[in-house]
């Protein structure tokens, strides 16, 4: 598996990309994504301004990639909050389970390819940030005073 640790609460997943007549990208269950792959969705045609997401999974893991366009991921892990922006089609970010995500600045076409460990359960979904903190500080203590907000990962072509 090829990670680049740009995040302090998650990781880049970096795969294969064969260069050609073109460019072809791939990443196998279990190998280049580190859990068998479930499910996949894209997310495309967002308008301007948009913010979508603002949730936290309860047990699905994921990976995102931007196979087109750019797009900034907000990851929260409830005591970190923190912006990557992803704009290169072979890096990934891995999103655990209970990381509060938003997905904000959409450039025009971006075409967001989502790889997940499970299903779709909307019982999963956990979509009220209070919550989410309660839910987290159950596994370990949080400040929400102390949460830091900050650009420190960055994936660019
Ligand atoms: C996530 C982020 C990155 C389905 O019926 N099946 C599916 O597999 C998915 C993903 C969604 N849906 C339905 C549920 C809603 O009626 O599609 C509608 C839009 O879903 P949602 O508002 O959750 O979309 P986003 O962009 O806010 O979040 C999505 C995923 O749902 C979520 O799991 O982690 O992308």
């Amino acid at each position: 598996m090829n990670k680049h640790h740009v995040s302090q609460i998650s990781e880049i997943i970096t795969i294969p990309k064969i260069v050609d007549e073109g460019y072809l990208c791939f990443a196998e269950s279990n190998k280049h994504i580190p859990f068998p792959i479930k499910r996949f969705y894209f997310i495309y045609s967002v308008d301007e301004g948009v913010t979508r997401g603002k949730h936290a999974h309860k047990k699905t893991v994921q990976v995102l990639f931007c196979i087109k366009g750019k797009i900034k991921i907000i990851l929260d892990n409830g005591s970190i909050r923190e912006k990557v922006v992803l704009s290169d089609p072979k890096q990934g970010i891995l999103l655990d389970k209970m990381m509060w995500h938003e997905m904000v600045e959409f450039d025009k076409d971006t075409v967001l390819l989502v790889i997940a460990s499970d299903y779709y359960k909307p019982n999963d979904y956990i979509r009220d940030y209070d919550a989410f903190v309660k839910m987290v500080k159950k596994t370990r203590p949080v400040s929400r005073e102390s949460l830091d907000y900050q650009i420190v990962g960055s994936a660019r072509r």
